[in-house]
């Protein structure tokens, strides 16, 4: 389906709303239709995600014309983007804010700047809904399962292979990380997000922003896309079925537009299911727009970890018996995000990242276990999980906004850490970090080191760089590698942010990305962990704009 009857929903959305918005607009600046389309792409492209398709705000700022921000007496402390107007928008999103917001005086023109400081004085757009009826009619089964291999063709270590993002190009790389070639570059959706592991380790799922997940079979001589299928308009998630007698039935997909989760066949990605978010925040309002955020699954039960950005619900899915599907909703915290499992994956731990706390949810008893006060802005990325030599396990996140790791006690059952269960789930420390801007931590069983990227620092410097901590003995000032000088790449105008670290499958490589302008030459930056010392740069035209990198097994085991 159907371009058709998405543009007839479309038009049946917007009739609607047709004569209100009318008279809305009227009180925004002028644009011409053409301007109107260009603020569109470029709000879904670069805005919708922080601040919502509503513009109802999250992690970003609420960008509603006529929104305001009252105090206890009702007087108006903040407005909506008609009372900031052209030129103080203009500012805000040539320059950033302090309040986290990235500068766009590099990645966007001055006219591009002027279209949205003027767009987002308009009355959003709704893009249409997409049902279950949408979701089959985009579904491509390229190769149905029994006409693939039966078994491996080829001679690759597939357990270490990196899924590398390439970010701007839509493609995903595959990097053997014994040899360090490219093995192969495949087509994905727009602006690829995340890839995730089937149970087996045979199948990638890749999931891009614009909704499209591919399935790729590792088994052929060449990785192949196998199915692609679209979740919505605008997505960021996805997971497999991990639990025993489960492995690799059903894949879960989470939309950021529509609110929804998707439930598909594992193998052929056949649309079975959609279930909608909409609903009541923790806070008891109605929300039209609640995002999927992290999906993780657990390998205790057949369930996943389904966290719902603006309602702070997170939701327990049994997908033993889809057709009669049962879910535990749980209340945290408003605007969760990313987050990892601790040391014995009993416990999910998600960032509330808005809301400056982290949630751990007890998988076992299907309860929230703790919800933890953090510096602001926690962006863990999947968190990393080590022994602490005074605390015992501890799991740690990084922070947007602040220069802070924070290491979080974690429960464990073994009768030698008894003596930490007085700490479990309180912050036993706070490592200071080279500033704010913090997307990753990494570190792996194998390993002394915890690894902290910092891509969202104002300061090239920082940016560039990743700090590396030696866990035996955390009072010791950190390493700064600048992974932009190690490469040897010439210097660019625009950032190249040193970003996502992740182990290989021994645990004694990192590997960093080194994510440039979208037509500079960007490099996977190599480094050994005993000796920190620069071991490879791998580097390529193809290799364009790379971020997350997914290490096969570290990925399908949750190692981190
Ligand atoms: Fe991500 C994970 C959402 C911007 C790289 N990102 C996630 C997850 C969510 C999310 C919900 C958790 C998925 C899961 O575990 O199931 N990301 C968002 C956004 O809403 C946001 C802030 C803005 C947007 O418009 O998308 C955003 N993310 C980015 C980037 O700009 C990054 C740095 C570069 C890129 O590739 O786009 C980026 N996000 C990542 C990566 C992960 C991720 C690499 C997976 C981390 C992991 O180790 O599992």
């Amino acid at each position: 389906m159907t371009t058709i009857t998405l543009n007839r929903l479309a038009a049946a959305l917007m009739a609607t709303f047709a004569v209100g918005v009318q008279a809305q607009q009227a009180a925004a600046p002028e644009m011409t239709a053409a301007e109107v389309e260009i603020g569109k792409k470029i709000y879904f492209e670069r805005c919708a995600g922080c601040h919502g398709v509503l513009r109802k705000g999250a992690t970003g700022k609420n960008l509603e014309p006529h929104w305001s921000k009252k105090d206890k007496d009702g007087n108006v402390t903040e407005g909506g983007t008609l009372k900031l107007g052209t030129n103080r928008l203009e500012k805000i999103i040539g320059l950033g804010t302090e309040g986290g917001m990235v500068n766009y005086d590099d990645i966007l023109t001055k006219e591009e700047i002027n279209i949205m400081a003027r767009y987002i004085q308009r009355t959003p757009d709704v893009p249409p809904e997409f049902g279950l009826k949408d979701m089959q009619a985009s579904w491509k089964l390229l190769v149905p399962v029994d006409q693939r291999p039966t078994k491996q063709m080829n001679k690759v270590n597939l357990k270490n292979i990196f899924a590398i993002t390439l970010r701007d190009a839509g493609k995903l790389a595959l990097v053997d990380g014994d040899t360090k070639q490219i093995w192969k570059i495949l087509d994905t959706g727009y602006a690829v997000h995340i890839s995730r592991l089937s149970a087996s380790g045979r199948y990638i799922y890749t999931v891009g922003r614009d909704g499209l997940v591919t399935l790729i079979d590792m088994w052929y001589e060449e990785p192949k896309t196998v199915a692609t299928v679209k979740l919505g308009a605008d997505a960021r998630s996805v997971d497999t079925s991990k639990f025993k007698g489960f492995e690799d039935k059903y894949l879960i997909g989470g939309t950021y537009w529509p609110p929804q989760y998707s439930i598909m066949d594992g193998q052929t990605l056949e649309p079975k299911k959609i279930v909608s978010t909409r609903g009541n925040t923790v806070d008891g309002e109605y929300h039209p727009e609640p995002r999927v955020a992290s999906i993780v699954a657990s390998m205790t039960k057949p369930e996943w970890v389904v966290n719902v950005k603006e309602t702070g619900q997170i939701m327990l899915v049994d997908y033993s018996d889809i057709k009669n599907l049962k879910t535990t909703t749980i209340e945290s915290a408003k605007f969760l995000h990313d987050g990892g499992w601790d040391q014995s994956k009993r416990y999910f731990l998600v960032a509330a990242n808005a809301s400056h706390k982290i949630a751990a949810v007890d998988t076992k008893t299907g309860k929230l276990a703790a919800l933890v006060d953090t510096k602001k802005i926690p962006h863990p990325g999947r968190g990393a999980n080590f022994v602490h030599p005074q605390f015992g396990p501890v799991w740690a996140t990084g922070h947007l906004g602040d220069a802070a790791i924070t290491l979080i006690s974690t429960p464990s059952e073994k009768k030698a850490d008894a003596k930490y269960r007085q700490h479990n789930w309180k912050v036993v420390q706070e490592l200071k970090t080279g500033g704010a801007g913090n997307l990753f931590v990494k570190t792996h069983p194998k390993s002394t080191h915890l690894w902290a990227d910092m891509p969202m620092n104002p300061e090239r410097e920082n940016a560039e760089s990743v700090y590396v901590y030696d866990m035996k003995d955390l009072n010791k000032e950190p390493v700064k590698l600048n992974v932009a000088k190690d490469s040897g790449l010439p210097v660019t105008k625009a950032l190249r942010r040193a970003t996502h670290p992740e182990y290989n499958q021994a645990g004694d490589e990192v590997w960093i990305s080194l994510w440039g302008g979208k037509t500079d030459q960007s490099a996977i930056v190599v480094y050994d962990d005993k000796t920190l010392k620069l071991k490879k740069v791998i580097t390529d035209p193809a290799i364009v704009t790379p971020t997350g990198k997914f290490n096969v097994y570290n990925t399908q085991h949750d190692v981190y």
